[in-house]
């Protein structure tokens, strides 16, 4: 029988079945098809570069169980309040220097608070001003908050599903899927454009992150941004002895997510500084056409930038160029 996600406010635009479907293929058919469908929606070696920063660090209500940044589990990690805008901008100064186009800035909040976000709108402007596009990711999102966010001329929001809605349950217990669709919601509403996507690694089966990436092409429209992340094993949190992902496995879900989100610029995300070179070049030919650059994601390391600019040249990829106007200063 049929797998279908049994979520009232998805609808089915890919039964689990068909994407399993597809996971199940040979590898070279697979991969032929990922970057065939590539080719036709996208330029074929331009990768987008967006750099992260965490503007406040640890401390979080929410009990994520791949999370260093819980404030249930007892990680190594120097836990920092909001930052303040001049480092903020040195930093978004030293990320567009260094080639980014989108500077991404994350919050360990549950949700945040208006004078939170008066001060994430001031760092959204400077950013801007430097001529970068703009992401924040800050937890779940109360009506109005979107709508301030595009006005002060914010670019894309980060809020992920993570997993499937079936397996969601085994990973977090302080918000439900319901609550991330409702954010999701709110910042389709008000014109933003969606950064959604999840995390392997965990442990899941196959069916899981087919189960994913239904529901993930089930918001309708599917998001402009697709970030699919490896789990990064970090001490102290639950999941720090999660099974390793076979490498091809994780290539498999990259083309699968190409295939069934042709337009989306997929992200591959988190786990690359245990990566092997030659698997992020299989993950580039499966459709991966974006990467967190900069040497830090939020709490945990990311290939050095001279390591990238090498892969680059090794594979002839280009980045990007941005499509935003604001003019650098
Ligand atoms: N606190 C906000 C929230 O959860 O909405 C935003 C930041 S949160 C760190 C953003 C995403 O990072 C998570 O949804 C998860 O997919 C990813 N992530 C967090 N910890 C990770 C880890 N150890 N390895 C890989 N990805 C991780
Ligand atoms: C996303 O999907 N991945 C990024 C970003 N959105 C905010 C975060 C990855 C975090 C990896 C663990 C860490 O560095 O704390
Ligand atoms: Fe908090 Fe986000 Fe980490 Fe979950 S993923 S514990 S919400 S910072």
């Amino acid at each position: 029988m049929d797998t279908l996600i049994r979520h009232e406010t998805l609808s089915q635009a890919w039964p689990v079945s068909a994407i399993l479907e597809l996971f199940d293929l040979p590898f070279m058919d697979l991969l032929l098809r990922a970057q065939t469908v590539h080719r036709r929606h996208h330029p074929a070696n331009a990768v987008q570069r967006s750099s992260l920063l965490s503007i406040k660090t640890g401390a979080c209500p929410e009990d994520c169980a791949y999370c260093p940044q819980s404030s249930r589990y007892a990680t190594d990690l120097e836990q920092t309040p909001l930052m303040p805008l001049p480092q903020v901008l040195a930093a978004a100064r030293r990320a567009r220097d260094a080639g980014a186009q989108r500077f991404c800035m994350g919050a360990a909040w549950r949700s945040p608070t208006e004078k939170q976000l008066d001060d994430v709108i001031e760092h959204v402007q400077a950013v801007k001003a430097l001529g970068m596009e703009t992401c924040v990711t800050l937890g779940m999102l109360k009506p109005g908050q979107a709508e301030r966010l595009k006005a002060a001329g914010l670019d894309y929001y980060n809020h992920n599903l993570d997993t499937s809605p079936e397996y969601y349950g085994e990973i977090i217990h302080t918000r439900t899927y319901d609550d991330r669709l409702q954010t999701l919601q709110r910042v389709r509403d008000a014109g933003l454009k969606v950064c959604c996507g999840g995390i392997v690694g965990l442990g899941e089966s196959r069916e899981i992150r087919a189960g994913l990436i239904a529901a993930l092409a089930s918001l309708a429209p599917y998001p402009e941004s697709v970030p699919i992340n490896q789990l990064v094993k970090v001490p102290g949190t639950p999941l720090a002895d999660a099974p390793d992902l076979d490498p091809l496995e994780f290539v498999r879900t990259i083309a699968v997510t190409r295939i069934v989100m042709p337009e989306t610029v997929v992200r591959l995300s988190a786990g690359r500084e245990s990566m092997h070179d030659s698997t992020q070049a299989l993950c580039f030919m499966a459709g991966a056409n974006s990467i967190f650059y900069g040497e830090q994601l939020l709490t945990t390391p990311n290939p050095q930038t001279a390591a990238d600019a090498s892969l680059f040249q090794r594979l002839g990829l280009t980045p990007m160029p941005a499509s935003t106007e604001a003019s650098p200063n």
